[in-house]
């Protein structure tokens, strides 16, 4: 028995709560692994996209931090840059030219030039940092909280916030994020479901339950969590991975149950 079921079971039950909601609830996704790639057991995934057919991943904790581009098939690591001691990592986006990668309580997002993973700029922001995406005119962060938060990547300021509302709840706990046609992706910590958020108004308008995708219990690290979201529009192909997982699943998204 995984010490997760615990936290498993009451989410089950809170998402049975919604259906009894006159609003109705959020359809509810299966999945199936279409491919399996080797990712790092080292990896402790804290961001993760695809931008020319490769992946970009932002490592975290302190000591292990870093910035990487990895081979999709291979696993493969072929550029990394290591971060130094003092910075957790968080999520990574690329926008323009840039990645911009968050730290956990840093306060500050580094900017990379993608190319040699130097850092060209930094920008500073109040609170946590945990997931980062965008949705091609904004960087759009999630904190720990319900909200995300859209930020003008050029200077960082606040443009707009949303609260992620299933019905009356508010979600929280919103961590990697992934802009997956028109709607916003979502890890939420320790869960093994994925919401789905429309970015107008942070509605959930669906749920990707990964029950069972990976059995986590081998690794023996509490953390070693679901964790990690990337989309390639190009061939509209969805992946997801967990913190220090030894692999990343290609998933295709099955009927609601
Ligand atoms: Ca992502």
């Amino acid at each position: 028995m995984s010490s997760r079921s615990p936290i498993l079971a009451a989410f089950l039950a809170f998402l049975f709560a919604f259906s009894s909601c006159a609003a109705g609830p959020a359809p509810v996704y299966g999945f199936k692994v279409v491919h399996t790639y080797p990712h790092s057991p080292s990896a402790y995934c804290q961001g993760l996209l695809v931008h020319d057919g490769k992946f970009y991943e932002s490592t975290g904790r302190y000591g292990t931090s870093s910035l990487r581009r990895v081979e999709i098939e291979t696993g493969k690591v072929e550029k990394r840059k290591d971060l130094p001691p003092t910075i957790f990592a968080e999520g990574l986006a690329w926008f323009g030219d840039e990645l911009f990668q968050l730290t956990w309580k840093s306060g500050k997002a580094h900017v990379f030039d993608p190319r040699t993973f130097r850092v060209t700029r930094n920008l500073a922001y109040e609170g946590e940092g945990w997931g980062l995406t965008t949705d091609g005119k904004h960087l759009v962060m999630s904190d720990g909280s319900s909200t995300i938060t859209f930020r003008d990547p050029e200077t960082f300021e606040v443009v707009r916030k949303i609260e992620v509302m299933a019905d009356e709840t508010p979600i929280d706990q919103l961590n990697e994020l992934e802009w997956i046609d028109g709607e916003i992706w979502a890890n939420i910590w320790k869960r093994d479901f994925l919401v789905r958020i429309d970015p107008k108004d942070g509605k959930v308008v669906g749920w990707v339950n990964l029950t069972g995708i990976f059995d986590n219990s081998k690794i023996h690290d509490p953390d070693a969590v679901l964790n990690g979201i990337a989309y390639d529009p190009e061939t509209k192909r969805i992946f997801v991975t967990g913190k220090l997982w030894p692999a990343v699943f290609e998933i295709e998204l099955t009927d609601p149950e």
